[in-house]
């Protein structure tokens, strides 16, 4: 991760200054770089110590990055990683168009490995994001929402960049499909996992622990798992002011709704939900000869599930 990080350094620089301060500024905050540690877990996985892994691991934190700073424009987020977003610091402009060098950037890199596949790997993962960002919009403030449709923007707008940093691993290693397929069926499971986690932490966090506001999906009128199982078990009257929320994206009720999500064990399902992932998630890895890079990632989507932050 020491050599991760070297590259990311090296690959931001830019000969336009404002480049420079906003992506150093959201590169420098942190953030756990769970994407590129799957691209390295899985290339030791399977035998690969080439330094193309070090490069890919960079693109996935750089798309990873750029999709953050898009994302806090469109949900006009004022903080992430416990600090001012950079929407909040430079303004919406700059953030995306800093979002789009790094996108931009991360290209140049994955053109320099020179393996049409991985170009076909993250061409298609980047689509499948932006769809999902999609998809959610037309979700908003809708109620109704099946859960069946909800797991697809969590699948597409989340999951696919764990299941591309997985692959990718893989298709380094110059692994089989079926093997590639396997590991990238982990990605996605522990990448579903990570964002159930991440929207039942919107409602049980806290903000400190967090680095983010809690509360943001109800404010935005975000019909996530909490949301939709609470609806299943609440009574009529309770439904109905979760239902209100949704559609009107109002946050004053807040409090009783975190009373009902917590009440009818919401909550709970929904972590219950993400460790029926990760299941999934291990019994993917049973492809893999025993290794160190193998126990991490059990042990990774063990803390996937685990996770306060
Ligand atoms: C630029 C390709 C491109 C697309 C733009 C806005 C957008 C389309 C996509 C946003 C997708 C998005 C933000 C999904 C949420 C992913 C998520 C769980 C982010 C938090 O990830 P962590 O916890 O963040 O790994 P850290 O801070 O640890 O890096």
């Amino acid at each position: 991760m020491r050599q991760v990080d070297a590259v990311i350094r090296e690959r931001l620089s830019s000969r336009v200054a404002l480049i420079d301060q906003i992506s150093r500024y959201i590169v420098n905050a942190g953030g756990k770089r769970i994407r590129p540690r799957l691209v390295l877990l899985f290339s030791e996985a399977l035998g690969f110590d080439g330094p193309e892994r070090f490069e890919l691991a960079a693109v996935v934190e750089f798309i990873h990055t750029a999709t953050l700073l898009h994302d806090d424009v469109v949900d006009e987020s004022d903080m992430r990683r416990g600090r001012p977003t950079a929407n909040a610091m430079f303004g919406n402009a700059a953030s995306v168009l800093v979002g789009d060098f790094l996108y931009s950037r991360a290209f140049q890199m994955m053109v320099s490995v020179n393996r049409m596949r991985v170009l076909e790997v993250l061409a298609d993962a980047t689509n499948v994001i932006a769809e999902g960002e999609v998809l959610q919009l037309m979700n908003m403030h809708d109620p109704d929402l099946a859960v069946a449709d909800y797991l697809q923007v969590i699948r597409y707008k989340t999951a696919k960049l764990f299941e591309a940093s997985a692959r990718l691993g893989a298709v380094l290693a110059g692994a089989d499909a079926t093997l590639e397929d396997a590991c990238a069926g982990y990605g996605r499971a522990l990448g579903t996992a990570f964002q159930l986690v991440d929207d039942l932490l919107d409602y049980e966090g806290n903000s400190s622990e967090l680095g983010k506001n809690v509360g943001d999906d109800l404010r935005e009128g975000k019909p996530t798992l909490p949301l939709l199982l609470a609806m299943e078990r609440a009574s009529g009257a309770e439904r109905q002011v979760i239902r209100h929320a949704i559609e009107q994206g109002e946050v004053q009720g807040l409090p009783e709704i975190l009373s009902i999500v917590r009440r009818t064990g919401a909550l709970e399902a929904t972590r219950e939900a993400a460790r029926r992932e990760t299941e999934h998630a291990c019994a993917m890895l049973q492809a893999l000869p025993d290794s160190r890079a193998r126990r991490a990632l059990l042990e990774l989507s063990v803390l996937a599930v685990q996770r306060s932050s």
